[in-house]
């Protein structure tokens, strides 16, 4: 099942066929259950048939109030590329031992309104020379620490910052317009299979120039062995989101620019599309 936020209102997706549903509590609240699943089933049932189907201009990010954290180095190709831009500041070996050490890099990303929804404009900053989307699958995490739905996420990063020193990470990822989230939050009955593709193609003046794939099998750590280490003394009223870390990585001669069009696709969850923007 899908569960799309929209100017609309909240409407559910199963196999296609769109209805309408009325929540009669807050997004937070809604969404924050272990039987998130099944208490969409029960609202399905109720929910009044979409003919239309959906109107992907009127979406919203289907985030509340929640902040989003970000696993990091996660995949083998994100250490190799760390490991490469920071070599001159002296930290790529961080990188190294954080993708072989227990516990995994844990980053703040940000809050919703630093965070855009479908269709929209992110930002890349204007201090940095070398900027990257980061195609991540995105966990949606109970605040009892259950996943029970996922998301695609955009991690966007300042490469020419992170790289210059590993203790300016927090700039290179937190700014205005640096998180998308979208284009719903799709919430299986099982978790994802490991067998999951994640695709992302990036487009210039309708030209394609980047596109590549990966899959979760390529991911070294859990979605579990990641919301424990998140839940390790930190909790989460109405519950967070989690990005899982990026598989992609663009070679060192791409930098993003303004009105690129950025696709992120997530095999059952669909694609999420956003534009840099001035
Ligand atoms: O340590 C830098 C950030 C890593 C990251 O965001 C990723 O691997 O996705
Ligand atoms: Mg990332």
């Amino acid at each position: 099942m899908k569960l799309y936020r929209s100017i609309d209102g909240v409407i559910l997706e199963n196999e296609k066929v769109f209805k309408s549903i009325q929540i009669d509590t807050s997004w937070n609240d809604f969404i924050d259950r272990e039987d998130l699943h099944s208490a969409l089933m029960s609202a399905w049932k109720e929910g009044q048939v979409l003919h239309d189907g959906l109107d992907e201009n009127r979406l919203l990010t289907p985030i509340g109030s929640q902040e989003i954290w970000a696993a990091g180095v996660t995949y083998h190709s994100s250490r190799l590329a760390r490991m490469e831009e920071s070599k001159d500041a002296g930290g790529g070996d961080f990188y190294s031992r954080v993708y072989g050490a227990d516990r995994p890099e844990i980053f703040f990303k940000a809050t919703p309104a630093r965070t855009v929804g479908p269709g929209k404009e992110f930002r890349i900053r204007k201090d940095s020379t070398w900027d990257v989307p980061e195609p991540e699958l995105t966990l949606f995490v109970t605040s009892s620490g259950k996943i029970v739905g996922y998301t695609a996420g955009n991690d966007v990063s300042s490469r020419s910052i992170e790289g210059e020193n590993p203790l300016y990470l927090p700039q290179a990822k937190t700014f205005d317009g640096c998180a998308c989230l979208g284009p719903c939050l799709y919430v299986p009955e099982e978790p994802l299979s490991s067998k999951t593709k994640i695709e992302m193609t990036i487009e210039r003046s309708g030209s394609e120039v980047f596109s590549d794939q990966t899959s979760l099998e390529q991911m070294k750590r859990s979605p579990e062995e990641l919301v424990s280490f998140l839940f390790r003394e930190t909790s989460f009223p109405g519950g967070v989101f989690l990005m899982t870390g990026t598989g992609i990585v663009p070679g060192t001669d791409f930098t993003l620019m303004a009105e690129d069009k950025v696709s992120i696709e997530i095999e059952s969850i669909g694609t999420l599309i956003n534009f840099v923007g001035h």
